[in-house]
């Protein structure tokens, strides 16, 4: 008898279990009234640098703080902690994304309330995080221009899965001529409608746009936690 049923019954009932955590994930961070922002890309798009200066920009108005996953290493903990905000590094071994179990275990200790925006990078990865709800209420999947502009089409998946492109690296972009009109017409062939953001955690160009988005996005979900 072929294993694969039993294989695929295995990581249903791993996802169904993923999904009951996420949940309940969901529902504190809704009445604790913090929006969970999570970054999933491919190893080395940015999501770090882009984090650090997100931090650094959100720090001295809000209560911010980090959650970041690699395999091994402290390293982007240690980096997102230049920004004064409290971070806390999740290690997986060998697993190749982020799971609600993860995020439950690494909040112990920290008290939610206190925290009006909580964001999460994930694992660098374009296909294991797709199937992991985490309980964030928007997820942040990021492009870097040095990638080029036909990941969408290849990773249908992860894009379908997140809410809001960020390309990243927008001041590398003549270097490796980058084809901006392709890319954003290849996110909304998989995506149609999705909000697109192109940016550089180097230069700042178009962080200003982004931050508007997410101060707009925190008040929309205050409103509509107290209603
Ligand atoms: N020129 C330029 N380089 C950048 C920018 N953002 C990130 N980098 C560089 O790109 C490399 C990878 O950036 P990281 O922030 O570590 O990427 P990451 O997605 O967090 O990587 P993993 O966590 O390993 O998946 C580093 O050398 C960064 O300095 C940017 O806006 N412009
Ligand atoms: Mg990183």
């Amino acid at each position: 008898m072929s294993a694969e049923p039993r294989l695929v019954e295995v990581r249903k009932n791993v996802l169904k279990k993923n999904d009951v955590i996420a949940r309940a994930l969901r529902e504190r961070f809704r009445e604790a009234g913090v929006l969970v922002v999570s970054l999933v890309s491919s190893p080395g798009s940015g999501k770090t640098a882009f984090l650090e200066k997100t931090l650094t920009l959100l720090h001295p108005h809000y209560r911010v703080a980090a959650l970041v996953g690699d395999l091994a290493t402290e390293n982007d903990a240690a980096r997102l902690a230049r920004s004064h905000a409290p971070v806390k590094q999740i290690m997986t071994g060998t697993v190749c994304h982020l799971e609600a179990a993860m995020i439950q275990n690494a909040l112990e200790g920290w008290e939610l309330n206190h925290l009006d925006l909580l964001f999460i990078e994930n694992v660098g990865n374009l296909v294991c995080p797709s199937s992991y709800d985490l309980g964030e209420e928007l997820r942040f999947v990021l492009l870097s221009v040095t990638e080029g502009e036909d990941k969408p089409l290849k990773y249908p998946t992860i894009f379908n899965s997140a809410d809001v492109a960020v390309i990243t690296k927008s001041d590398l972009a003549a270097v490796v001529e980058f084809d901006e009109a392709s890319a954003k017409c290849n996110i909304q062939a998989v995506r149609p409608g999705m909000e697109v953001f192109k940016l550089s955690a180097k230069t700042g160009e178009g962080m200003v746009e982004y931050l508007e988005f997410l101060e707009h996005s925190r008040v929309r979900s205050s409103a509509v936690a107290s209603a």
